[in-house]
C-alpha cells in the first residue's frame, strides 16, 4: 500500500489538510518525511498551472493516488444534486474537467466527495439520488478509464450517503464498472457500527482510503485501531494508497511527521 497525504494545489482551501500552503514546498516536504504518493485537492484544474504541477511531482516522483474535488461545493456551491438543473450541469463539466486534469497525472482517482450536495430539508430525497444517479452516470461514460470514487461522508457534513451500505446501493444503481468507493476512517468511525464488519461487507467495491484518526487528528492521535483497519484491508487485498486527510494539528509540519511515522509502525 502507498504512504500517501492530501497536498491542497494554490486553488484549494479545507481545513483538514496538513498541507496548504506552498504547493512545491509542501510536496517537498512530503518527500522528504518519506511518503511516497500524493492525493491533490483541486478546486478547478482550468485554475492551476498544470505543466508546472506536474514538474514539481516529477521532479520528487510522486505518484496521485486520487484527486479531491470537494472544494467546488465548498467555494462554489457546485453539486450533483442542486434544484437548479444549471448548478448541476455546471457541476458535472467540473468533474469532467478533473477526470482531464487525472489523465495528465497518471490516471488519478477522481474523489466524488462534497460535490454531490446537501439536500435541503424542503426538497425531495428520491429527486436528489436520481440527479445524482444521472450526474455519476454522465460523468463515468465521459471517460471510462478514470475510476470515480464515491465517498461516504458523516451526518454532520452531508445527508446523502454516509454510511458505507448505503453507498454500496447507490453505487449499485449506477451501474458503471468505473465507479468505486473511497472509504475514510473518520466518516466511518461516527456513522459504522463496526467498521471492520463494514469494510468487509463493501470489500470489493473499495478503490480509495482515507485516513484521520477519531479528532481528525493525524492516526495515533486518537481511538481508531489501525492495525486491525491496515490488518483488514490486507486481508481483502487492497493494495492502493492510504492517504491521510487530516487537521493540520498540532502544527502543519508535525502533523505530517505524526503521520509518517504512524505508517511506519503499521509497517506500511
Ligand atoms: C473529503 O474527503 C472528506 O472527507 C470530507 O470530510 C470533506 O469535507
Ligand atoms: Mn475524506
Amino acid at each position: 500500500m502507498k504512504k500517501s497525504i492530501v497536498v491542497s494545489t494554490p486553488d484549494a482551501e479545507f481545513s483538514a489538510l496538513a498541507f496548504k500552503e506552498d504547493f512545491k514546498d509542501s510536496i517537498k516536504k512530503v518527500a522528504d518525511l518519506g511518503f511516497n504518493a500524493v492525493e491533490l485537492a483541486v478546486r478547478d484544474p482550468k485554475s492551476i498551472n498544470i505543466d508546472e504541477t506536474k514538474a514539481i511531482l516529477a521532479n520528487y516522483a510522486l505518484p496521485v493516488p486520487a484527486i479531491g474535488t470537494g472544494q467546488a461545493f465548498g467555494e462554489e456551491g457546485l453539486s450533483f444534486t442542486d434544484p437548479d438543473p444549471d448548478i448541476r450541469a455546471q457541476a458535472v463539466q467540473r468533474i469532467k474537467d478533473q477526470m482531464d486534469f487525472s489523465k495528465e497525472v497518471g490516471k488519478a482517482q477522481v474523489i466524488i466527495g462534497l460535490i454531490r450536495g446537501i439536500v435541503e430539508d424542503d426538497a425531495d430525497l428520491d429527486e436528489a439520488e436520481e440527479n445524482f444517479i444521472k450526474a455519476m452516470q454522465e460523468c463515468a461514460d465521459y471517460d471510462p478509464d478514470i475510476v470515480l470514487t464515491v465517498e461516504p461522508i458523516n451526518r454532520y457534513e452531508t445527508n446523502l450517503y454516509n454510511d458505507l451500505l448505503s453507498m454500496k446501493e447507490v453505487i449499485d444503481k449506477i451501474d458503471r464498472p468505473n465507479v468505486k468507493m473511497l472509504i475514510d476512517t473518520f466518516h466511518m468511525n461516527i456513522e459504522e457500527p463496526d467498521m471492520i464488519e463494514s469494510i468487509l461487507k463493501v470489500q470489493d467495491y473499495i478503490s480509495h482510503v482515507h485516513v484521520a484518526d477519531s479528532n481528525r487528528w493525524a492516526p495515533g492521535c486518537g481511538h481508531i485501531d489501525f492495525a486491525k483497519i491496515i490488518a483488514t484491508l490486507e486481508e481483502i487485498g487492497y493494495d492502493g494508497a492510504i492517504s491521510a486527510e487530516i487537521l493540520p494539528e498540532p502544527d502543519p509540519d508535525e502533523s505530517a511527521r505524526l503521520t509518517i511515522n504512524c505508517y511506519k509502525k503499521l509497517g506500511l
